[in-house]
């Protein structure tokens, strides 16, 4: 089923880890040359010579072979293809990670006629000679970029495969019922009867659900993967900074009973169970004749424009003033907590008004000074963010599977209606086969060489 690709049969060679100083750095090498590269430029300890052993790592020294110099001591690594990660000859190189010695034996390696990787070529290779699907591949940048536990969990679930079965799944369960109905297209006597047309949309449509169910998932699954953003709003001094910190557990921004006193928008990220959230600060809105202040209120009003959702701050501590409720008036259609500060002193608000105002949204009632309600403001942001909904078995997190899944639903959907309103089996299997392509293209079956490149050179090199 997997098409035809332009697969440069070459050796390439990239550096595996992060740039910078650290304890040992990895230069991976893949392709037909790897093996002989590897007998040039090592030499076992013990002047042992021979075969390297595959999947054994081998104590030695790198040499320039020309200079006949020693590089560096290493512990090398022969995986003879087709176990290893991209299906081909594959050799690490553990060294020393200074970044001018990784790249001594990186430029080593290329001398001996490899080539420099492009970003994700490993991974594509790995996809190409079959080792990981599509969606699995993609994983591994999930992976790699997770932020957080729960992120990275997710993203691990679907390199090991788990989304992939499932698609798998949905698709033989399409593929019987496609058979049915090319039965009836090859042998016309024998007509869709009208209990065969409800059955099969019957099953057509418990089909659709369980797509529909893992393209609601995407909302969950991108929440995790990318985080949230949600901004600290309202008037100067109720608190909006000394939130932010009490979150961070940290004193990150500069707190003074001077209102006005924020005046750049600051972001930190938090760790909200799991799912990534990013925190703006901004400066406290209200009309002001100060020229820095007033650039700063702008910031505010475009990020609580971009956020996700609002925390809006009040201070429970005074009554609401003309300021409160302009801001209020503002966050009346935005998704957002109202979070009433200070309540340390003796509260003067008028609450009810205030959630009257906001357009109903839920009440979280703290003091950022002593710490007070900060569990209950951090559970409300949560479910806030998330929903009500619980976590589904199976989490889309790429738009890419997204996409795909939807056009397999949208022709599902049409079929169902085709067999409903008597059309011919022709009609309805053409439908169908739309649908399975959909579902295909989530594993990458069909994919041009463009989705592909698009794909791969989103990764780092040496991945
Ligand atoms: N009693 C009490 N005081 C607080 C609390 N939170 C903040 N404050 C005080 O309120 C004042 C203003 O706090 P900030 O955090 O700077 O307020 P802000 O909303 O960031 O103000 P701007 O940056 O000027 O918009 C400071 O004196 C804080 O110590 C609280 O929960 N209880
Ligand atoms: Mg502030």
């Amino acid at each position: 089923m997997r098409p035809f690709f332009v697969y440069k049969e070459d050796t390439i060679a990239a550096v595996a880890t992060p740039a910078g100083e650290g304890g040992v750095a990895i230069v991976r090498v893949s392709g037909p040359d790897a093996e002989r590269i590897a007998k040039e430029i090592f030499s076992r300890s013990g002047g042992r010579n021979g075969a390297l052993r595959s999947h054994t790592l081998h104590y030695g020294t790198i040499c320039d072979p020309k200079s006949g110099a020693p590089l560096d001591e290493v512990l090398l690594t022969l995986m003879r293809k087709p176990r290893s990660y991209t299906g081909e000859d594959v050799v690490e190189v553990h060294c020393h990670g200074g970044p001018f010695l990784v790249r001594e034996v990186l430029e080593l390696i290329l001398s001996r006629g490899a080539r420099h990787a492009e970003p994700g070529e490993f991974t594509k290779r790995a996809f190409l000679n079959g080792r990981l699907d599509l969606a699995q591949a993609e994983a591994v940048l999930d992976l790699i970029r997770a932020q957080t536990d729960k992120g990275m969990r997710l993203a691990l679930g679907q390199v090991r495969g788990e989304l992939s079965k499932w698609v798998g799944e949905l698709r033989e369960e399409l593929l019987d019922i496609l058979v049915q109905v090319e039965a009836a297209i090859d042998f016309p006597e024998e007509e869709i009867e009208l209990l065969q047309r409800e059955e099969l949309t019957t099953k057509i449509e418990a089909l659709r659900k369980n797509i529909a169910g893992l393209i609601v998932s995407y909302e969950w699954g991108r929440l995790f993967r990318e985080g949230a953003r949600v901004c600290i709003a309202g008037r100067p001094n109720v608190g909006k900074s000394s939130l932010l910190n009490a979150l961070l557990g940290e004193e990150r921004v500069i707190v003074t009973p001077v209102p006005g006193t924020t005046r750049d928008v600051i972001e930190e990220s938090i760790n909200l169970g799991g799912l990534p959230v990013v925190l703006w600060d901004t400066a406290g809105i209200r009309e002001t004749h100060d020229q820095v202040e007033r650039i700063g209120v702008d910031f505010s009003l475009k990020r609580l424009e971009e956020a996700e959702a609002a925390l809006v701050v009040l201070d429970g501590s005074c009554s609401s003033s003309v300021e409160d409720h302009a801001i209020l008036a503002l966050v009346k259609g935005k998704k957002g907590l109202v979070v009433i500060n200070k309540n340390d002193l003796p509260q003067k608000l008028d609450v009810k008004e205030v959630i009257i105002e906001a357009g109903q949204k839920d009440m979280v009632s703290v003091s950022a000074k002593e710490e007070i309600g900060l569990d209950d403001l951090k559970h409300a942001l949560r479910k806030l963010l998330l929903g009500a909904q619980s976590e589904p078995p199976i989490v889309v997190t790429n738009l890419r599977h997204k996409a795909a899944l939807e056009r397999a639903e949208e022709f599902l959907s049409q079929a169902a209606g085709a067999l409903r309103e008597g059309l011919p089996p022709e009609i309805v299997a053409v439908d169908l086969q739309e649908g399975k392509e959909g579902l295909e293209e989530v594993v990458g079956a069909v994919t041009n060489d463009n989705i592909l490149e698009r794909i791969f050179s989103q990764f780092c090199i040496g991945k």
